[in-house]
């Protein structure tokens, strides 16, 4: 299923499913296909207007998964999905292989936290009329919170998501189908990972929506000591944030808490724009 990204003034809220051993927040929980229905049912409940589907988790030290893993895990609930919800359907994956299988399964969007560098990526999404999110990440997952270094966080970044856009445009994808995401925690200290969402709407500058996902993730660790189950509050703190500073997508875990926060940052940028509007 495809969808309009324009068509509401509310961010879209994109589940999280996990469909792996080993996810830092719900590993192993939605391994058999039956709770992962279970869960896509109570997240469209909730109010999830796109569910995205993992097969690979990206946590530090987690082991690579082979295509023909990741294909088993997702591409049957993809389909499943498909059939029995009327929800937009987003693919977490770096594989060309798996993102044509997911198209093809009737996924809507390609998530990739490499940003389409895998060869054959761009092309992959090229041949389809699917929508693709291309994820700045600095390093690879294996290492990435080592040592990370910026100078300008927030205009490397933007560098970086400007030229996988434009890598996008020149192999056919259109303007209308690519969104773009910092990747909060990819690579990112605590200060950066706040100086990246306090620069949102240097990143909007570049003509793009963007997405944004921070449920439960370390920096709310660093920032409050809170252990990944206690990191609601922040997650939907942080998730009205971005929601207020312009993003399209929030990607997380609660629904409900996080659709709630995000509508109500959106309804306040709306009226703020119509004050701007008027004076
Ligand atoms: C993000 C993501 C993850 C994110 C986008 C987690 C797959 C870690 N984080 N995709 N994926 N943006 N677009 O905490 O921030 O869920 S995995």
């Amino acid at each position: 299923m495809s969808f309009d990204k324009q068509s509401k003034d509310c961010p879209l809220v994109m589940g999280i499913l996990n469909v792996t051993p080993d996810s830092f927040s719900d590993g192993g929980r939605y391994i058999d296909p039956v709770l992962a229905m279970a869960r896509v049912e109570e997240m469209v409940a909730a109010g999830a207007d796109i569910i995205d589907i993992g097969g690979e988790s990206t946590r530090p030290g987690a082991p690579a998964v082979s295509a023909a893993d990741e294909l088993e895990r997702v591409i049957p609930l993809v389909g499943q999905i498909c059939e029995r919800f009327d929800v937009m359907l987003s693919v977490d994956t770096s594989k060309p292989a798996v993102m044509r299988s997911a198209i093809e399964a009737g996924a809507g969007m390609i998530n990739d936290v490499f940003a389409l560098r895998e060869p054959g990526a761009v092309e992959a999404v090229a041949g389809s009329s699917a929508q693709v999110c291309l994820m700045h990440m600095q390093g690879e997952p294996r290492t990435m919170q080592e040592n990370p270094v910026y100078s300008n966080v927030v205009a490397e970044v933007g560098d970086f998501l400007l030229a996988r856009a434009e890598a996008c445009l020149a192999a056919g994808i259109g303007r209308d189908r690519i969104f773009l995401d910092p990747g909060f925690g990819f690579g990112k200290t605590l200060a950066h990972n706040l100086e990246l969402m306090a620069g949102l709407d240097k990143l909007l500058e570049l003509g793009f929506p963007l997405s944004v996902g921070v449920s439960r993730k370390s920096m709310f660790g660093a920032l409050l000591g809170r252990a990944v189950d206690e990191r609601l509050a922040g997650s939907v703190a942080m998730a009205a944030i971005a929601a207020w500073s312009g993003a399209s997508i929030i990607r997380a875990h609660d629904i409900a808490e996080t659709k709630d926060a995000v509508c109500v940052a959106a309804a306040l940028r709306g009226a703020r724009k119509q004050i701007r509007n008027k004076t």
